[in-house]
């Protein structure tokens, strides 16, 4: 694959390493004679201390491992740009927001709960963090796959983490909401009523890091020219839609390809298919600060989209992945205190909490105050204060000078506001107030949003959810715990409450807990407060569910099921229509190596029943041919459909085929394509553009 070039990849180029043609050396570049055996005293030993070959080698492999993020350790990144399309100097003075602007970037996606090495398939909120390298500086756009968020002040961070994270006396489980600890949390917590919405919906378990979106999720301020403020919410839009996999789909394939999410994203990349979003932004007017039924500084809150519509502001295109994965992905610092001049923080207490935090990791997970003079971190301007040494410092400043003000070094590096007023200006809002530990009454309502999305939602999301939260619930030990976080369903929506009481066994309780009502006194002491009156009761952009027909199929993985004798001709056919929608067609059979076609020519494959799993593909072919009758023999081929069926994907079948599908559990439906009935191709990738058949999922849940 060709290396994307842009300012920043450029830079990053400079500072790899070839080893091709090269004598291995020690760090100090001396040449290594022997790579396999240590300095002893005689063939048989005793080893010698003067050996400073082999204590170069293992000092420095005994400290290969760095602290992982306290969250978020699990992630995946990739370099690429962001074309800004629209004008906004009457908002932000932000210069890669300038119409036409093209920015170099590097995204990392990321899990929050699981260890570095955890599934990618977790049911987890999704981190989707932006690093632009813009000409004025750094900016992190350090966002969620989900809008909102469990709690409303950062104080609470540390709290919610350890109750997610696996449990202290045990370490279980891992990268798994489903316990104790975390739902003892929540049901103290009815704050995190809407986020938990989100996170038992479908959202917390994509398809692909290429197809969800991504949120700011707090309310910034965009700064004009001229200093005004403006509030804004960001948005990603992926290009591929928004979709996700099944819940019995997630589990099973984090055992298949743990690294799905991950391996999806590197080979896309790698194949030039590079995954787009569109940015937009939710502009409002400072004079609308208080005009809605909820507090726009409260984190677990959106601003529905009917009430204040997304502009569309520029493309973010992925289009190189990292050369090293530690010393890009791993070692990326992201902070969203990294601000540029025409972008500044609102008062949100979580996104005010957040500013310190970040800094603070990174300064310890990456050894020292120079992280930011790591490649990945260095901004494309360079950088000029009189901040030096430090751990690792490999900046080489010049002069004696490292003081401000200063006359021996002609007052440099100088004030930006000496260079045309050009530099990183706080929005000047008023402030008064006193002091004060204190939840404003203005983010007590925790239902109404909550209940928003879940009436958003399509009947079969509505499902999911209800099964999402019997899982967990269910994982839970203790009753009582339960019980409290049935008590605050039943706030939200009674119809969700009871069906998943019906599988724990338990009838909602019709009021809130009393400890639910304690721990919420103590930030509002009216609590429960009068509900308010909602703008909106539904909100379209809340479902996922896509209209028939309506999404695309590009890059979408089709599993061609065949064997010795299946038809290259059937086969092509199919082939040739899914490639020119952008997908692809991906052969597995019962044994790697070569297949003989019906036709007589050979092709290698490189995948067998015995490496692949249903729930890796999106769609089902059976080609014609002699293979249908090896087929109808091999159990692992009728597990694939059978599975491939039950998860509401679309297969087809051609003619000779079909007599496959009455072997299995398979029943006619609108996504089980027959070419003697159907037009196999285009009903083919009909059905498939709706991503699933989901209606099927209640009324034919087959084992498998
Ligand atoms: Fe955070 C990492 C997103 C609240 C403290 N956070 C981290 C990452 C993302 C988010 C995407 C991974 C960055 C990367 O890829 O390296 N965090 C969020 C969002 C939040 C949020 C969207 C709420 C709206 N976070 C939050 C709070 C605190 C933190 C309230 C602390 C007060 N987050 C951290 C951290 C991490 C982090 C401990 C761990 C690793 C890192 O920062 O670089 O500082």
């Amino acid at each position: 694959m060709k290396k994307e070039k842009n300012l920043k990849t450029a830079e990053i180029d400079q500072h790899l390493v070839d080893n091709s043609q090269q004598i291995m050396t020690t760090n100090d570049g001396v040449p290594i004679s022997d790579n396999n055996n240590t300095l002893k005293a005689g063939e048989r030993g005793p080893s010698l201390q003067q050996d400073h070959i082999y204590f170069d080698k293992l000092m420095h492999f005994d400290r290969e491992r760095i602290p992982e993020r306290v969250v978020h350790a699990r992630g995946s990144g990739a370099h690429g740009i962001f074309e800004a399309t629209a004008d906004l100097s009457q908002y932000t003075s932000a210069a890669f927001l300038k119409k036409g602007t093209v920015t170099p970037l590097f995204t990392r996606f990321s899990t929050v709960a699981g260890f570095k090495g955890s599934t990618d398939l977790a049911r987890d909120v999704r981190g989707f963090s932006v690093k632009f390298y813009t000409e004025e500086g750094n900016y992190d756009l350090v966002g969620n796959n989900i809008p909102v968020f469990f709690i409303q002040d950062a104080m609470n961070f540390p709290d919610l983490i350890h109750a997610v994270k696996p449990e202290p006396n045990n370490e279980m489980p891992q990268a798994a909401s489903a316990h104790d600890t975390f739902w003892d949390f929540i049901s103290l917590m009815p704050e995190s009523a809407h986020m938990i919405m989100w996170t038992m919906s479908d959202r917390a378990i994509p398809r692909s890091l290429r197809m969800m979106e991504g949120f700011g999720v707090h309310t910034f301020k965009f700064v004009n020219a001229q200093g005004k403020g403006t509030f804004v919410k960001f948005h990603w839009k992926p290009r591929l839609g928004v979709h996700s996999v099944a819940w019995n789909e997630a589990q099973k394939i984090s055992g298949f390809d743990a690294d799905f999410h991950r391996r999806d994203l590197y080979e896309a990349i790698e194949r030039g298919d590079f995954p787009q979003w569109d940015l937009g932004v939710q502009l409002i007017p400072e004079a609308d600060e208080f005009k809605y039924s909820f507090d726009i500084l409260d984190a677990t809150k959106i601003i529905p989209e009917e009430l204040v519509p997304v502009q569309i502001i520029g493309t973010m295109t992925l289009n190189r992945n990292p050369e090293n994965f530690f010393a890009e992905t791993e070692q990326a610092a992201f902070d969203p205190g990294r601000l540029v001049p025409g972008i500044d923080v609102s008062d949100d207490p979580l996104l005010q909490g957040r500013i310190f935090s970040y800094m603070d990791t990174q300064n310890y997970r990456l050894g020292g105050p120079n992280f930011h003079e790591l490649p990945i971190n260095r901004p494309v301007t360079g950088k000029h204060n009189n901040q030096k040494d430090g751990f690792a410092r490999s900046e080489i400043p010049k002069g004696a000078v490292s003081y401000f003000p200063n006359s021996k070094a002609v007052g440099c590096p100088y004030h930006a506001m000496l260079n045309d007023g050009v530099g990183f200006e706080s929005h000047k809002q008023p402030i008064n107030g006193s002091k004060i530990r204190a939840r404003s009454d203005s983010f007590a309502d925790h239902f109404t949003q909550a209940r928003l999305f879940f009436n958003s939602q399509s009947p079969e999301e509505q499902d999911h959810m209800v099964n999402a939260l019997s899982f967990e619930l269910s994982k839970v030990n203790d009753v009582n715990i339960r019980k409290r976080e049935l008590a605050i369903l039943n706030q939200i929506d009674q119809g969700l409450a009871k069906n998943v009481g019906t599988n724990l066994g338990l009838t909602p309780p019709k009021e809130l807990d009393p400890l639910t009502l304690k721990f919420a006194r103590q930030n509002h002491p009216q609590y429960p407060l009068k509900p308010v009156k909602t703008e909106v009761d539904k909100s379209a952009a809340l479902s996922m569910k896509v209209k028939d027909g309506a999404g695309t199929i590009k890059s979408r993985k089709v599993a061609f099921l065949v064997d010795n004798g299946a038809s290259k001709s059937s086969i092509d056919k199919m082939k040739t229509a899914l490639e020119s929608e952008g997908a692809q067609a991906v052969l597995i059979a019962s044994h790697v190596g070569k297949i003989r076609f019906t036709e007589g020519t050979e092709e290698d494959i490189q995948h067998s029943y015995l490496t692949e799993a249903s729930v890796c593909y999106d769609a089902f072919f059976t080609p014609a041919g002699e293979s249908v009758k090896t087929l109808a023999q091999n159990a692992d081929y009728l597990h694939f459909i059978n599975e491939g069926y039950r998860h509401c994907k679309v297969l087809a079948f051609a003619k000779d085929a079909e007599g496959l599908a009455e072997r299995s559990f398979i029943k006619k439906d609108k996504g089980v394509i027959f070419e003697s009935t159907d037009n196999l191709t285009a009903d083919f990738i009909a059905v498939m553009k709706g991503h699933r058949v989901w209606e099927r999922e209640k009324s034919r849940k087959v084992p498998s």
